[in-house]
């Protein structure tokens, strides 16, 4: 379902986001229903998804803050003071300030698709941050990006939190990893970092219960795309038949999301028959989890050398240091 680049929204005669209906309609017509998984991330998924963050059983976004916040010291002495940080994503108002805190760099640039997000970004930290040089760049980072002249002579460290890296196929995730190395230099005199934040394999209940959560805000996560596409797309889905589901795939270590018919259901989008017999699946996001192996296969992969990594206190996560 997932792995696929952000595209830029372009509007066709009725308002609609084209590529949204076409990835839908496309989506609905395999054999195993799939929609990508960044459709999910609208206004009120982007909303549910902060929810998800607190919920007791997603622990991600703990570990990952509190491996950035009692390791500092090791961060700057590994990445070094002086350096350019190149966040990919626009940052998160939690963790970006705790990495610039740790290590002195030169300049932050923030890099993102969705232009309101990022500047308001970059005002929130340039506060933060009154004397640090902010640039940020309105981009698809699935590419290699130009980044600012007033950063090419810095060195520079890629920031890619989250294990946002986990809800791509191995094929996607090496493209993109390959694109941030283009992106950030290659300079053999200064190599290039990249520190980013990869989930572990575990007991398979744990990784069920953190995306499916007993207040049911996963659930709500998961169903906010039917909801989205009847919304946005004039569709007639019986949102209240969809289940959420919450799988462990054991070949590929991801959790997979998936909309599951109570009942045999048909609908319309955006003029298009559609039906799903009970039981039928629509595979809504990947989420891929890693142990040390597989983290430094897809990294070395990808032209990167992996040189240090950290877990949190209960090894359920850990933030990767690479070299290009
Ligand atoms: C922020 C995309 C990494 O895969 O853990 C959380 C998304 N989906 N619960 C993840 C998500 C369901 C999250 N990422």
């Amino acid at each position: 379902a997932s792995g696929q680049a952000t595209a830029f929204v372009e509007l066709d005669e009725d308002g609609v986001d084209r590529a949204f209906r076409a990835d839908v309609l496309e989506g609905l017509r395999q054999h195993q229903k799939a929609i990508p998984a960044r459709w999910l991330y609208d206004d009120a998924g982007s909303e549910l998804f902060e929810d998800i963050t607190r919920v007791p059983e997603y622990y991600p976004t703990r570990a990952e803050t509190e491996i950035l916040t009692d390791r500092s010291a090791e961060f700057a002495e590994a990445i070094g003071p002086g350096r350019a940080v190149v966040e990919f994503g626009s940052g998160s108002s939690v963790k970006t300030p705790l990495l610039l805190r740790a290590i002195d760099p030169a300049a932050y640039v923030p890099l993102d698709i969705a232009g309101d997000f990022l500047r308001q970004a970059a005002d929130a930290l340039s506060k933060k941050f009154p004397g640090l040089p902010v640039h940020p760049v309105e981009a698809d980072f699935m590419r290699a990006v130009d980044l600012p002249d007033a950063v090419a002579s810095m060195p520079k460290l890629g920031f890619f939190p989250g294990s946002t890296i986990g809800n791509m196929v191995p094929r996607t995730a090496v493209d993109l990893l390959r694109s941030m190395r283009s992106t950030l230099g290659t300079n053999h005199a200064a190599p290039s970092m990249l520190l980013i934040g990869m989930d572990l394999v575990k007991d398979r209940e744990v990784l069920k219960a953190a995306y499916d959560d007993a207040a049911g805000v996963t659930a709500e996560f998961n169903r906010n795309l039917a909801r989205r596409i009847n919304r946005e797309l004039v569709g007639t889905i019986p949102v209240e038949e969809l289940r959420h589901e919450a799988r462990w795939n054991d070949k590929y270590a991801r959790i997979e999301m998936h909309l599951e018919a109570q009942s045999d259901i048909r609908f319309d989008v955006s003029g298009q028959p559609f039906s799903m017999r009970r039981g039928e699946t629509i595979h809504t996001e990947n989420s891929h989890k890693f142990t040390r192996r597989s983290s430094y296969l897809l990294l070395s992969a990808s032209g990167w050398s992996p040189v240090k990594r950290w877990l949190d206190s209960e090894k359920r996560f850990s933030l990767i240091l690479a070299e290009a």
